[in-house]
């Protein structure tokens, strides 16, 4: 059973910090805003009975959040049945220091209503949410939203709150689960176009679209989803999870998971990855789309084999996973993982080595703490969805039963990046091991990201510039 406050450090670093709440501190493992909650110690139940109601400042229950090639923001909240977006992450933030942010200038599922909440707001059409989870969106802005409780996705074109094609549904008008035919039983004309409760979603540079199918206990690729015509998608054309489209089994295996497994995809230094976050079995699946058998996982994390799944096997650890939701990479390729039974978001520095462990956990003093609660104040979380990480690596968590967005600057960053060994003082092995680096990027073999000191994602002359700059410097313990 959780514990209210967690451990004891947690509730005594909440009482201490609680009170110099305001206080922005990058570098460290408090969090520096919150949205959608007024304080760092509140967690009320917007827009329900007497709490504050539905605003364009406040939410219920944030899931995923995405930013597209302008800058442009979107979030997911399936309490009040719609997406906000902001056109920037500096806009999301606002002027605050503590509490709202500002508010956002497009809603989704709402008809332009900043105060409704309302499911299928409306009637079941292309204007209407129930309960959106996953979100992807192109450089360009078209977003894709899983319309979980409608069983569909909606795709809408740049700058359109009006859905343009679907997918999982015979029309705009329909929202069966599986067309109708259940909760794991993909319907029999239509096994490649049907959905049960999908969740996250994600793009590759070719356009397919991945989609978390949790209700069928499979991951589905809509092949050309951001180029196909206008109204209903084209059939899924590949299944993980299943051996065909129209069949409902679960395992644990590398080929099979459970219900409501999350797949994402991502590509790593020219290699094309579906990571599968099976979360019911406490691990993450790595396939190979690039490689030869690309439905059989050549990876797991958190378990000793593919047929465990027991939470924190073996111990809590740097390496263990208790109902992971989310993964991400920054730009130097490392992975940050929601580890949401666990309340705590863990940095993988080497996701694709032979026994990838974290080098860095927010949410947690260290490797052997998984406690959370609600309040968790400036601390910790509890329950995490979505995750962000932005180029500076500030990281934003959807810390949903807290019922708010926690933002933290850079916090699993050195204040003093100069320093690249980390020793106190900027000198002479820093710039050997920048040297040794010059011109390397993460795909480069041996790759040290610590020398990236600008985090751009490659070791070049603006890092030596900063490092000379500072050259002798001592920096703050
Ligand atoms: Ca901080
Ligand atoms: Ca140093
Ligand atoms: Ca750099």
């Amino acid at each position: 059973m959780r514990s209210l406050y967690g451990s004891i450090g947690g509730l005594v670093a909440a009482a201490v910090f609680a009170s110099v709440a305001s206080a922005q501190v990058p570098g460290d493992n408090l969090a520096d805003l919150v949205f959608w909650q007024p304080d760092y110690g509140t967690n009320v139940n917007n827009g329900f009975g007497a709490n504050p109601p539905a605003s364009a400042v406040n939410g219920n229950s944030p899931q995923a959040m995405v930013v597209d090639g302008t800058g442009r923001v979107y979030i997911s909240d399936d309490a009040f049945n719609r997406v906000l977006s902001w056109p920037s992450l500096g806009a999301f933030d606002g002027s605050a220091t503590l509490g709202v942010g500002s508010p956002p200038d497009r809603v989704y599922g709402q008809l332009g209503s900043f105060t409704t909440i309302t499911a299928n707001n409306g009637g079941v059409t292309a204007n209407s949410l129930r309960q959106p989870r996953g979100l992807a969106v192109t450089a360009g802005g078209v977003l894709f939203v899983a319309d979980q409780e409608n069983h569909r996705v909606l795709r809408y074109p740049a700058g359109s709150t009006t859905a343009d094609a679907v997918f999982g549904q015979a029309n705009f008008g329909a929202s069966g689960q599986n067309r109708g035919s259940g909760a794991s039983f993909p319907n029999p004309t239509t096994p490649a176009n049907s959905l049960s409760r999908p969740r996250t979603l994600s793009l590759d540079a070719a356009g397919n679209l991945y989609v978390s199918d949790t209700g069928n206990a499979r991951i589905l690729r809509v092949p050309g989803a951001v180029s196909a015509a206008a109204g209903v998608l084209p059939n899924a054309d590949q299944v993980w999870g299943q051996a065909d489209f129209l069949n409902v089994t679960t395992g644990t295996s590398a080929t099979k998971f459970t219900f409501g497994a999350l797949g994402q995809y991502f590509r790593i230094c020219g290699t094309d990855y579906l990571f599968v976050i099976d979360n019911i079995n406490n691990r993450i699946l790595r396939f190979n789309l690039s490689g030869g058998t690309p439905f059989t996982a050549e990876a797991v994390y958190g378990q000793p084999t593919f047929t465990s799944s027991t939470a924190n096997n073996g111990g809590i650890s740097a390496s263990s996973l208790s109902g992971p939701w989310e993964i991400q990479f920054d730009s130097v390729n490392r992975m940050y993982v929601t580890d949401a039974g666990n309340a705590r978001v863990l940095r993988i520095p080497n996701p694709l080595g032979p026994s990838p462990a974290a080098d860095k956990v927010l949410g947690q003093f260290d490797f052997l703490s998984g406690s959370g609660g609600l309040s968790q104040f400036q601390f910790g979380f509890f329950g995490m969805r979505g995750l962000l990480v932005t180029g500076s690596r500030d990281i934003y968590v959807a810390d949903n039963p807290n019922r708010r967005i926690l933002k933290f600057l850079s916090p699993l960053e050195s204040n003093c990046p100069a320093d690249v060994d980390g020793n106190g003082t900027v000198g002479a092995n820093d710039l050997s091991i920048l040297l040794t680096n010059f011109g390397a990027g993460p795909c480069s073999p041996g790759f040290d990201a610590r020398a990236d000191i600008d985090r751009n994602g490659s070791v070049g002359a603006n890092d030596l510039s900063v490092l000379l700059t500072n050259f002798g410097a001592v920096c703050p313990p």
